[in-house]
């Protein structure tokens, strides 16, 4: 398959509610899509990256630079394929989010040429996928309360409380006392350190599934030493950036559950190795979410449905994230998402709605 160029777009879209982490309070996001353009036909591919640096180094205006300047020129007037996007790729360091937007758009290229939906293609063993949803940092416990039990209402399977240092028991200990043995864990973003190891045990008796990324990434060791003080299971997100951060922080110790982002890892191929590397090691796996639109939702959703994503994943409906998704909407029935069926990511956006949202447009 020859790429012929990449078509680039920032959109425009507006949480339905203020969504706050230990790093910071998000309202909008401000989305980079890329098509590639194939003598074969055409793919989308999303961008995770944030508006600011505020989760990992990289950033929407960062992450369109690279894209334009460093990535499609080393892949446009090339026969590739999605498996070769990576090792084309390579010399370039970092850059995960960038690189994983070109090699989704490329994938999906492929897929819809072969008539292979995403799903297929990653050995998907269930059509639907069991839902969790994440749960920003509240102005007060009561509003925390009022916000988890609308969500139970709706189905989700499991709720993922956002702590930081000033909310961690209190939150938990509410969200205990009122929704009884719900599936719950918690997300630091790398919000503490080891000396708060006494504060992070002090979760145990709550029973979480997981306490995800504690300490800061390169604090690997630490999280090693840490997983010694708490009983809760701890889990990686930030430190896991390739497989090889992923094998390692296993053999180390540093994480019993891994959190899968194919943004975060540089695309759904590594994010399958990674899969297959915790399977074979007997670590589950879960998918997050970078508050994607359709586009991502669809492709994440197809890989949480193989065999070892087995803990419910950050695949919300689009409506936890926006009003109107730029895609047809992915609707929460019993808790879970249907894994789409039709070739490619199954989805498509609504171009006249996109254009409307449209901030800039770019050809690399
Ligand atoms: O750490 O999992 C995270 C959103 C943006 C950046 C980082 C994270 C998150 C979430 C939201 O927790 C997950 C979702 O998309 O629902
Ligand atoms: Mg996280």
């Amino acid at each position: 398959m020859k790429l012929r160029s990449v078509e680039l777009r920032r959109i425009h879209l507006d949480l339905v509610s203020p969504f706050e982490t230990s790093f910071g309070v998000q309202t909008r996001r401000d989305i980079l899509l890329v098509k590639a353009i194939t003598d074969a036909g055409e793919g989308w591919g999303e961008c995770v990256a944030g508006e600011e640096p505020l989760y990992s180094p990289e950033y929407v205006d960062g992450a369109q630079h690279v894209l334009i300047h460093h990535l499609v020129p080393r892949l446009r007037d090339r026969e590739i394929a999605a498996e070769s996007v990576a090792t084309l790729l390579r010399p370039v360091h970092g850059h995960q989010m960038a690189k994983a937007a070109i090699e989704m758009a490329v994938l999906d290229a492929e897929l819809r040429a072969r008539g292979e939906s995403f799903g297929q293609f990653f050995g998907a063993t269930r059509a639907e996928v069991d839902c969790g949803v994440s749960v920003g940092i509240h102005a007060t416990i009561g509003e925390l309360l009022a916000t988890v039990d609308a969500y139970l209402e709706q189905g989700y399977r499991r709720i993922k409380l956002k702590i930081k240092p000033g909310w961690d028991v209190e939150p938990v200990r509410a969200v205990r006392e009122k929704f009884g043995d719900v599936p719950l864990q918690v997300d630091a973003n790398t919000a503490y350190s080891l000396a708060d190891a006494p504060l992070l045990a002090a979760l145990d008796p709550f029973d979480l599934l997981l306490i995800e990324q504690p300490l800061p990434e390169e604090q690997v060791l630490a999280h090693a030493k840490l997983a010694k003080l708490v009983k809760t299971p701890i889990c990686l997100d930030e430190s896991i950036t390739t497989v090889q951060a992923a094998s390692d922080a296993i053999e180390l110790g540093a994480c019993r559950i891994v959190n899968v982002k194919p943004g975060r890892v540089g695309g759904y191929l590594e994010a399958r190795a990674i899969h297959d590397l915790c399977a074979r090691r007997g670590v589950p796996v879960w998918m997050g979410g970078m508050l994607e639109t359709g586009l991502g939702r669809a492709a994440n959703v197809a890989m949480a449905a193989m065999p070892n994503f087995s803990l419910p994943g950050d695949t919300s409906a689009s409506d936890r994230y926006y009003h109107r998704d730029i895609t047809e909407p992915f609707v929460l029935h019993d808790g879970r998402l249907d894994v789409p069926t039709g070739p490619g990511l199954g989805v498509e956006p609504d171009m006249e709605y996109l254009d409307s949202i449209t901030t800039w447009k770019g050809v690399a």
